[in-house]
């Protein structure tokens, strides 16, 4: 290891080891790391080349990774050897990791999701694609200034990434606009502006490192740096047309993490990394079997949402137009080969196109989905449409063009089967079918927390980390007050290193003995980090009303960013930096209570706050939250939940059990009564004094006195359209937070509570996952090869 990073250090940088920055340092290790994925990788390639072996093909325009080295090097096995190399050389190995860039490639749990599903399908031995994008700019970096989010551009790959291999050879040339021909019966798609995608290859290998599969993020090109055919017919307009959108294409990840309306560069996006991966992935098929006919058979298509629902009309064109296969077959195998994976049901997170946009940027794939919604009407008369008032509902689509839709958590897939897609669940009742998400064990709990992870081999073996069920047997210790304490221990030392780092970065003292109080995720109304803020202010007014009462300390720790064009959600950052500039100010409740805020919030900055939390908010309104998956990974890592019966909450509480999870709020369909009920927040607020005196702090200016009337809109909405029940599950809310006070001063009945959610999590990883949709959806085998040699 030691020669081959510093061979890469003199040949691939060209750099002196005397003269080398940690940057290069980090470079060099990371391609030693790279070289030996290699093998594995052109292995698995050829096998399933050689077996013809169906494959699986997950297009997300979202793939969250975080830094790159300690996966790799975990699931390798290599980190104890890259270590001692690095060490050997004088380098300290930590720094080298921290210099890793986060690839920011996704907006949440969406993006989080794709990138804990590419690890798993390399560990089950799975072959697969993940296709996305290759942005230039990630997700946004937020920082504060006076308390409000400022966005800057985020910048990853201004430096060199050392993962990809670029494919220059892997180029297809992608159309906009223009019109379409229609002469013997035959359609013909002329495009107005093309653009080049080319290839980046990013291997993936499993646990491990048995098997290796392919990201594959597009990238935009000029489709000639001069489009010749237009500069001979003079027109020069056109010739640098398609090299102007070629360089916005793949610039920049929309930072909403709900729909915006119609855009035009989003739509293009969509088409653009689409049509490459449908493009390169028939490529493949046709390589080596004759008959499209015969796609079904080798190729599964997984849509993460609907932002790649445009697949099955690219497919149809494809088929038909190029293959010459009538379109009511080639609509019927195309949705032989498609999935559809919904994450929302929120509306204003629909996608819909109007149809004018939709018709300027993609006429022929207008058509093809005109076609589409007609076969549907003819085979299912009466059924949902398609286009309707103007403007395509790429839910529908998805839903129409897919042969399995799925939901993302037992209680998501019930509502979409009772909600937003009713009509079509009734006329296609076997459609519809559950995967509830799951998380990599390998990061959110072998690598991120070493303290826990070691505990945990110490005692069962290593076994759990390819097989997270075999956590089971630690429910066997909850009654050993030894194994207890070195339980504690564990989280108590990754809260002394969170400690120290809130102190560097935020300047912040906390005390590690308090309770660390963590919600961290997108800023949304529906997740209610609003609520958590209001029941902090009430919590410090009962604390300075009774300073020498018996108080449980807390740490309340938040993190998140807000999509820029999100207001009330930037409001709600501005607030709780307000309040934590006052709270963390006073003396009188001192080290009792301290609001903690670090700015730009990311997968590593995820990495280390779970593994340090006592209490995980997991609070959002019934009903809204399709899953969530950070949920899990703070149970995985022996946190307890304060939550709400939503999304897979419900799943976690009834694997943990229910006196090991602090459960508060409405229920879904209590939600969706209240809401019926007139002026039900007004009467919600008149109902508490507790409420009503924190808001009526926050609207007095109580925490903004430079602007005593910041917060009047903000508390104003809350009694004339609390749309998310904050008032109403507040006081509920206050009080189960109280009891987790209690239980959490009687220390050791904690530790034995955390220690069974641990043991209780095995469920939630990705592992079940995936085998759920391998079998129900893909229709192909997982082939445990972590375990072979
Ligand atoms: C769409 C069109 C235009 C611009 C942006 C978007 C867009 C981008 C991202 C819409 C939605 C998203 C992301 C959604 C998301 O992350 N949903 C979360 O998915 C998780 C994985 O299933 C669930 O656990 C969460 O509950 C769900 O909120």
């Amino acid at each position: 290891m030691k020669e081959e990073i510093l061979r890469h250090l003199c040949k691939s940088l060209g750099k002196d080891a005397a003269h080398s920055s940690v940057h290069d340092w980090r470079v060099a290790l990371s391609l030693a790391l790279r070289d030996r994925m290699v093998d594995h990788w052109f292995r698995s390639t050829r096998e399933t080349y050689e077996t013809r072996a169906k494959r699986v093909y997950y297009l997300s325009m979202e793939f969250l990774i975080g830094r790159l080295v300690e996966d790799m090097a975990a699931n390798l096995g290599l980190v104890e050897e890259a270590r001692a190399a690095l060490t050997e050389l004088g380098q300290d190995y930590d720094a080298v990791v921290l210099n890793e860039p986060d690839a920011a490639l996704g907006n949440g749990g969406l993006g989080r999701l794709a990138a804990c599903f590419m690890d798993l399908l390399a560990s089950l031995g799975i072959p697969a694609y993940g296709y996305g994008i290759r942005y230039e700019h990630g997700l946004f970096k937020q920082d504060f200034v006076d308390g409000r989010q400022v966005e800057t551009a985020e910048t990853w790959l201004t430096q060199r990434n050392p993962w990809e291999f670029e494919r220059p050879e892997v180029q297809f040339r992608i159309g906009f606009g223009g019109h379409v021909d229609h002469h013997d019966g035959k359609a013909y798609w002329h495009p107005w502006e093309t653009v080049l995608a080319t290839a980046y290859d990013t291997p993936v290998v499993g646990w491990q490192g048995k098997w290796g599969n392919t990201l594959r993020l597009w990238s935009a090109r000029p489709a000639s740096k001069f489009d010749l055919e237009s500069f001979n017919r003079g027109d020069y307009l056109a010739a640098g047309r398609s090299e102007a959108l070629a360089r916005t294409i793949s610039r920049v990840l929309y930072p909403d993490d709900t729909t915006e309306a119609g855009k035009e560069l989003r739509l293009k996006q969509e088409y653009f990394f689409t049509a490459a991966s449908i493009m390169d992935l028939l490529r493949r098929f046709l390589s080596d079997h004759d008959d499209i006919r015969e796609l079904p058979q080798y190729v599964a298509i997984q849509l993460n949402d609907t932002h790649p629902a445009i697949a099955g009309p690219e497919l149809v064109r494809l088929m038909s137009d190029e293959h010459n296969l009538p379109m009511d077959e080639a609509i019927e195998l195309a949705r032989r080969c498609l999935g559809y994976t919904n994450h929302t049901l929120l509306p204003e997170a629909l996608e819909r196109w109007h149809v004018g946009l939709l018709g300027r940027v993609l006429p022929r794939h207008l058509e093809i989905i005109r076609a589409i919604d007609e076969d549907q009407q003819a085979r299912h008369p009466g059924s949902p449409r398609i286009l309707e008032h103007d403007h395509v509902h790429m839910g529908e689509l998805a839903f129409i063009m897919a042969h399995k839709v799925n939901g993302v958590s037992a209680l998501h897939t019930e509502l979409v089967k009772s909600t937003v897609f009713s009509d079509l669940h009734r006329i296609h009742p076997t459609r519809i079918v559950n995967q509830t998400n799951g998380i990599t064990p390998r990061r959110w709990l072998h690598t991120c927390n070493a303290p826990l992870s070691n505990l945990i081999t110490r005692e069962i073996g290593d076994g759990w980390v390819a097989d997270l069920e075999k956590l089971k047997a630690l429910n066997q210790r909850t009654g050993d007050r030894e194994f207890l304490d070195a339980f504690s221990a564990a989280k108590r030392q990754n809260k002394t290193e969170l400690a120290d780092w809130i102190a560097q970065t935020c300047g912040i003292a906390v005390d590690p003995d308090a309770m660390f109080d963590v919600q961290i995720k997108r800023i949304h109304e529906y997740k209610r980090q609003l609520m958590n803020i209001l029941e902090t202010v009430a919590l410090w007014n009962e604390m300075r009303d009774a300073p020498d009462a018996e108080w449980t300390p807390r740490v309340k720790i938040f993190g998140g960013k807000a999509a820029p064009g999100y207001h009330v959600a930037k409001q709600i950052i501005h607030l709780i930096n307000d309040v934590a500039r006052v709270i963390n100010n006073d003396p009188v409740t001192g080290d009792l209570l301290k609001v903690v805020f670090p700015a730009n919030y990311n997968v590593t900055m995820a990495e280390r706050l779970i593994p340090a939390a006592d209490l995980s908010e997991q609070i959002s309104t019934a009903g809204k939250e399709a899953s969530g998956t950070g949920n899990m990974k703070f149970a995985l890592n022996g946190a307890l939940t304060i939550g709400t019966l939503d999304g897979a909450n419900v799943e976690i509480r009834e694997h943990v059990g229910s006196e090991n999870f602090f459960l508060f709020g409405l229920t879904a369909r209590e939600v969706v009564e209240r809401r019926h009920v007139h002026g039900y927040a007004r009467a919600a607020i008149e109902a508490s004094p507790r409420l009503s005196r924190v808001l009526g702090q926050i609207a007095d200016g109580q925490f903004s006195p430079e602007d005593s009337s910041r917060y009047h809109g903000l508390v104003g909405g809350l009694y004339d359209h609390d749309y998310f029940l904050v008032t109403c599950d507040f006081d509920s809310y206050f009080d189960t937070q109280r009891r987790a006070d209690q239980v959490y001063r009687n220390g050791s009945n904690w530790a034995a509570m955390a220690l069974r959610n641990t043991a209780s999590m095995g469920w939630f990883s990705s592992d079940r996952t995936i085998r759920g949709y391998a079998r129900d959806i893909w229709q192909v085998d997982a082939v445990d090869r972590a375990g072979l040699e």
